[in-house]
């Protein structure tokens, strides 16, 4: 069992109020045991995340190069270790957790590049014996808010942004699955990065919220969008930068031309893939009247088929729901649909196993409507709903009809159809012929609002939430 404390300027800390996790694929099984943190732990960590900001912001560029780039190759030596805790943890697969560990990886090892090409900018001055320099600053201390889903990765990301661009932070990882950002941590410790530029505090958002948002330059959240509101509402007070990636309910729209078994791999990968817990994934499959029939028998064939299991096992596809209150929510969304009159045609009900969780029987409902309450929320499980349209524009039509605008994607062979979805879609991803999840670490990764606020992560599109613009001129006098 990992036993984690808080990480605060360089020291771990444990506290008498603690909690336990249980791995969702055996809750008779405890696999992480941490300190539950009280606003002054949160406090403290921001006072040494304060401290440590004059040293980390002028620092040797090509040590902080070096410092991201060794930590990348730490958690790449380690990614069977840290992929099989993740897996234990959260439930999703081995394989899943694996390669979420190296891409991971790939994150500190692109912003170790990120680093040495930060750019500024030169302008002549319209006056005379002038010139201006402009400047890409450390925001400053940033408080990291992350969800259970992807446990390394998404702290993977908002942490080597913050540090790569001269920032200190404080990761507050969800109390469901903190044992990678402990582990994260112990390897940022171990590689020498100086104390009190990451630190780490655990326990409940409603805790330590307010403090985490209320202290910090700037806040970045992954999670929902109703507590998203509330991150910008309190951080109306103070005027604290906000960066947040919400909820997703996105469209997959799948053309009569479409090649069949490509949309049903696409389909089963985005709706299906990590247990249905990504905000990027397929939750509204809205198919042609031509291709309609032959895509849901071959797509229901292939759902009833997947073997849902312990995540640590072998043969597993689909790992358990990885909390109790998701399981219920899943089970509420499948009774609403059922009572609304949609046709389940697989899946629907939990799954009983040799050892206890929170197992769910991949799900798909047939003669959905836009209007269906599935339709309209984000679930966040291996549930979504087929909906029958005419023809692309209807598809558009339906895939644009939700608040939520995420990502989205289109099956199809015709590249005009291919390239109106692309202009109409309102989503801030569009994938043609390719999943809606699974974005790679050098891409603007975002979603328009309410999905998304504040400007989007990772790739170039990070440097504008983790830096301010200094202008400056220079008057040099004539030359
Ligand atoms: C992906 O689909 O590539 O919480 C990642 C989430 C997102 C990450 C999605 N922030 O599901």
């Amino acid at each position: 069992m990992l036993r984690g404390g808080h990480l605060i300027g360089g020291q771990w800390r444990s506290g008498a109020d603690r909690f336990c996790t249980r791995s969702p694929s055996d809750l008779n099984e405890e696999v992480g045991e941490y300190p539950a943190g009280s606003p002054r732990d949160a406090e403290d960590a921001l006072e040494a995340a304060r401290k440590a900001l004059p040293g980390w912001s002028t620092y040797n560029t090509q040590a902080r190069s070096d410092l991201l780039r060794k930590t990348a190759e730490v958690i790449t030596a380690r990614a069977e270790e840290i992929g099989t805790h993740l897996a234990r943890e959260e439930g999703k697969t081995r394989r899943e957790a694996i390669a979420e560990t190296l891409r991971a990886a790939q994150v500190f090892f692109y912003y170790a590049g990120e680093v040495v090409r930060h750019p500024g900018q030169f302008f002549n001055s319209l006056r005379d014996g002038h010139h201006i320099i402009v400047s890409y600053e450390p925001v400053g201390v940033i408080s990291l808010i992350t969800p259970w889903n992807f446990p390394i990765a998404v702290p993977a990301w908002k942490v080597a942004g913050a540090l790569a661009y001269g920032n200190t932070c404080v990761l507050k990882p969800s109390e469901f699955a903190p044992g990678c950002a402990v582990i994260l941590g112990q390897i940022l410790t171990e590689v020498g990065l100086p104390p009190g530029v990451f630190n780490l505090v655990h326990g409940q958002g409603r805790v330590l919220g307010e403090t985490l948002i209320g202290g910090a330059n700037g806040v970045s959240f992954t999670g929902s969008t109703p507590t998203g509101r509330a991150i910008v509402k309190q951080a109306a007070n103070t005027l604290t930068k906000v960066q947040l990636e919400l909820g997703g309910k996105n469209p997959l729209i799948v053309l009569d031309d479409a090649d069949l078994d490509l949309a049903v791999d696409v389909a089963l990968q985005g709706t299906f893939g990590q247990t249905g817990q990504r905000c990027t994934g397929s939750e509204r499959l809205i198919i042609t009247r031509g291709i309609h029939d032959a895509f849901v028998e071959k797509l229901v064939a292939r759902v009833a088929s997947l073997r849902v299991g312990h995540a640590l096992h072998e043969d597993t596809q689909i790992g358990p729901v990885a909390t109790a209150a998701q399981l219920e929510k899943n089970l509420t969304f499948i009774q609403r649909a059922t009572e609304a009159g949609a046709e389940l045609a697989v899946g629907g009900a939990r799954l009983e196993k040799s050892t206890p969780g929170y197992y769910l029987a991949p799900t798909l409902f047939l003669g959905t409507t836009a209007d269906t309450p599935l339709n309209r929320e984000e679930i966040f499980g291996p549930v979504a709903g087929v909906i029958r349209v005419n023809d692309l524009e209807e598809a558009i039509t339906v895939a644009n009809d939700c608040e939520l605008a995420l990502s989205s994607g289109i099956c199809t062979t015709n590249i005009r159809s291919a390239e109106r979805f692309r202009r109409l879609s309102r989503a801030g991803l569009v994938m043609i012929n390719a999943p809606t999840a699974g974005l790679e670490y050098h891409v603007p990764f975002g979603g328009r609002s309410p999905s998304g606020y504040g400007g989007r992560e990772q790739g170039p599109a990070s440097a504008e939430f983790f830096t301010e613009i200094k202008t400056a001129y220079v008057n040099h006098g004539d030359i």
